[in-house]
């Protein structure tokens, strides 16, 4: 028996996919096929898939030339699979051309041609119209959010409303290297020409900007700190909820593969009960900037703290109300450098971000077992590993972070506009609200 062997997502399966399994099928007389996890697409760059798992594994199956469905979690697996099935032939499509060469020291590997004009890509931009985005705010993460929403497929980033005039400058540089780009005049002419809205102007103005876009019926992705009082996020969640908007503030780790994997490890137990939280955030800001001059909303927690809160909430829940800061000030009453403390039912957390202060910016999990080290810098989390009383006892994970790390974010915020349900292990809006609320405290204590 000559077994053949492939590999792919499947998503939207279509005619393509059919015709390949066909093919594959008669290089042998048996096919395994591996349908590739969400996580895994994700990991290789594939960011909007739309059918889950299991329709597409049920595709694949239903498909009459598949012998067998199995799942492609990790890379490696290929060459383990073809030794483990004995496969003889690898088969994979041509965009793969060369890619998979090294395997034929295992196997004959055979590439075959694409099905011309049919992909699931085209057909997610038949069932889901291009996104429209405007922004607001062409600062410094502009470039960067720009550069990473092309790794997303289906935004079109159309224009951009700039609120200083005394930075022009700025906003020329930003529109020289962005050509496909308008610059409008204010806001509602944003909103009218757009979809959703991106809110990366300075933060005591996102909530108005938030609210008014929402009241014009867009969807809305905002920078962090969202807003600077709980009953302010409040209000945002249940415009949105009442409008069927998607309101999301964008908080990159919470929405990072990595983060993600990090927070249901904990949550599986392998540390025990958790008692203890601790996690660092320090960026050596240049003087001159926002941060240092803003005397209302300037410093270091609420340029960072919405990082270091976010694996307490997501840790400890939402709903304490034990919070404490400690800071350093600079000369002009702005801290250079903050700790939170936040304490729930046996549970304690401390967080301390800086911008005037360098420290080591790592994540630490404590529990009744063992402990989750995340090395630095863990907001952009690529490598986190189990330990124990045991010195030796170590437990590896390691995820990607690609780029910037915005453009999940920025899929997470596509997808749930394409009707998609929000997924309870990103950031949800009850976080956000206890988030605002934190802030607006430190604010007050100021
Ligand atoms: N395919 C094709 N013709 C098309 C579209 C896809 O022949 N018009 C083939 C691809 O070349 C691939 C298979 O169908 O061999 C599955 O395609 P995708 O779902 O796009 O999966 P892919 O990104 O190739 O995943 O680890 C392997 C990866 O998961 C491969």
């Amino acid at each position: 028996m000559k077994t053949v062997i492939t590999y792919g997502v499947f998503d939207l399966f279509h005619e393509g996919h059919e015709r390949l399994l066909e093919r594959a099928r008669k290089l042998g007389d048996y096919l395994i096929v591996g349908v590739t996890t969400d996580q895994y697409a994700v990991e290789r760059g594939k960011l909007c898939v739309v059918d889950p798992i299991e329709v597409r594994m049920e595709h694949v199956r239903n498909c009459p030339y598949v012998d067998l469905v199995i799942v492609e979690d990790h890379a490696g697996q290929k060459a383990e699979d073809i030794q483990r099935y004995h496969a003889d032939v690898l088969a994979m499509g041509d965009d793969w051309l060369g890619k998979f060469d090294v395997l034929e020291a295992l196997c004959d590997v055979v590439y075959l041609p694409r099905t011309p004009n049919i992909s699931s890509t085209l057909l997610r931009g038949s069932r889901f119209p291009f996104l429209r985005l405007g922004m607001i705010g062409a600062g410094r993460i502009a470039e960067r959010f720009v550069r990473e929403a092309g790794f997303v497929p289906g935004i079109q980033i159309s224009n951009v409303y700039h609120p200083h005039p005394d930075s022009s400058a700025s906003l020329n540089r930003f529109l020289s290297n962005h050509t496909s780009m308008a610059k409008v005049r204010t806001p509602e002419k944003l909103f009218d020409q757009t979809d959703a809205v991106y809110i990366a102007s300075p933060h005591d103005t996102h909530y108005a900007y938030a609210k008014a876009a929402l009241e014009a019926g867009k969807h809305v992705l905002c920078e962090k700190p969202m807003c600077l009082s709980g009953a302010e996020a409040e209000e945002l969640f249940a415009l949105a909820e009442s409008r069927g908007l998607v309101l999301m503030e964008a908080v990159k780790t919470a929405y990072c593969p990595g983060f993600i994997k990090l927070c249901s490890v904990v949550r599986s137990g392998f540390i025990g009960e958790i008692v203890n939280v601790e996690c660092t955030f320090t960026r050596l800001t240049p003087p001159g900037l926002r941060e240092w001059n803003d005397l209302r909303f300037g410093g270091s927690f609420t340029e960072l703290g919405s990082y270091i809160l976010l694996p307490i909430v997501r840790l400890l829940g939402a709903d304490t109300q034990d919070v404490t800061f400690q800071s350093v000030r600079n000369e002009n009453g702005l801290d250079l450098f903050t700790r939170v403390f936040v304490r729930k039912d046996g549970i304690l957390a401390a967080g301390a971000c800086g911008i005037g202060a360098k420290s080591e910016g790592s994540l630490v999990v404590s529990g009744t077992r063992g402990y989750l080290y995340a090395e630095a810098p863990w907001w952009k989390t690529q490598y986190f590993e189990l330990r124990g009383e045991d010195p030796s006892f170590r437990k590896r994970f390691v995820s990607e972070f690609e780029g910037d790390g915005l453009r999940y974010e920025i899929a997470d915020f596509l997808y749930r506009i394409q009707g998609h349900p929000g997924r309870d292990d990103r950031l949800r809006p009850e976080e956000s609200v206890w988030m605002a609320g934190v802030m607006e405290r430190f604010l007050k204590e100021r």
